[in-house]
């Protein structure tokens, strides 16, 4: 596996590049071109900018999260074709460029969903978290509304103003769209786009849905082993593979996170580890990424990584807000830091275990 960090660029992240690169054992980052909008074919001038302005930092790109789907692709509206091309050409690009690994999603207007940002721990350290019931309580549009006293300044991926203003035209977009048209649209997209990922070398690393179930009634597909097998075999490319992100999958107590890993050897392309304590099956927040500060056997996780053979980019995911930092809500530098230097140990660990 590859040690990364996530970077939104040094317009959006409060983190530089130069902090990442003293992390041990962080040798490149996951990054994108956080202004392009979904739909955009990406121009090649920005991709070659961006790459340089992270190697002067003496770091790698090790993929891209993310190049976002728009809504037409998914919804699968007469236009989509237009935006198949577009992303068409942003993977070339990107290909001619070197980058092999594409992280994305499919889920329908909001990318993922918590009810707090700002959660405080019995340590004083500040979290992510999510209730059923605070979901239920409250209408889709005014979710933006409800937690953007939170964000730090930032703006959150997948929850851009300009995108929420729309939350009501984009409910209307998805009425008649269901589980059965969803997976049929991203087979669609993906058999449009596996000629281009083969051609260049192209991992696709689908994000899971997050929480993974349906909210607010929109469908959600890429939720569990039985969904994730089922989108495998229906475009049976090895460049059509997953991102494995254990603290969404683990939303659903009944997802087995080292069995999921196991049954997808060789499509996992990319792997996000945190981890999440659970106070009820539909109340959770995010924790530190060690083992006993949650719900989750990181060990476990990793080890199934390990066993499977996995060598793609790997990231410590959401941390918490600790020491004074403000950042974006779960990327700030010092947990992830923390995070990174305790899967490397985990790591480590196996490997000379297994030897
Ligand atoms: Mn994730």
């Amino acid at each position: 596996m590859e040690m990364t960090l996530r970077w939104y660029g040094s317009k959006y992240d409060t983190v530089t590049l130069e902090q990442i690169r003293q992390i041990p054992g962080v040798k490149s980052v996951i990054t994108t071109l956080y202004d392009a909008k979904a739909g955009d074919a990406w121009e090649a001038d920005d991709i070659r900018a961006l790459k340089s302005e992270v190697e002067a930092a003496g770091l790698k790109i090790a993929g891209i999260e993310s190049v976002n789907i728009h809504d037409a692709i998914k919804v699968g509206s007469p236009d989509r074709e237009k935006y198949i091309e577009n992303y068409i050409t942003t993977l070339e690009r990107l290909g001619k460029e070197d980058i092999h690994m594409v992280c994305y999603n499919f889920m329908p207007v909001f990318d993922w969903t918590r009810t707090e940002l700002a959660r405080k721990r019995p340590d004083g350290s500040t979290v992510l978290a999510y209730t059923q019931e605070a979901v239920d309580a409250i209408e889709p549009e005014k979710m933006f509304e409800s937690i953007s006293g939170d964000t730090n300044g930032s703006v959150m991926p997948g929850w851009e103003p300009e995108r929420m203003e729309h939350v009501k035209e984009l409910f209307e977009l998805y009425k008649d769209v269901d589980d059965e048209k969803l997976f049929a649209n991203l087979k669609y997209f993906l058999e449009r786009i596996m000629p281009t990922c083969d051609k260049y070398d192209i991992n696709m690393a689908i994000h899971p849905d997050d929480p993974a179930w349906s909210v607010f009634g929109l469908p959600r597909i890429i939720i569990n082993k039985e969904n994730i097998l089922r989108m495998m075999k229906m475009v049976d490319d090895p460049h059509n593979g997953v991102t494995f992100c254990s603290g969404s999958y683990g939303t659903n107590r009944e997802n087995d996170l080292p069995d999921m890993i196991r049954s997808l050897k060789g499509r996992i392309h990319f792997a996000h580890v945190r981890n999440l304590k659970f106070n009820s099956p539909t109340d959770f927040e995010e924790a530190a990424h060690l083992s006993s500060d949650g719900s989750f056997d990181m060990y476990e996780i990793m080890k199934a990584l390990y066993d499977i053979g996995f060598e793609g980019p790997i990231r410590p995911d959401h941390g918490r807000m600790i020491w004074g930092e403000k950042a974006m809500p779960g990327y700030g530098l010092y947990d992830r830091a923390l995070g990174a230097a305790y899967l490397n140990g985990l790591w480590e660990a196996i490997e000379k275990s297994r030897r």
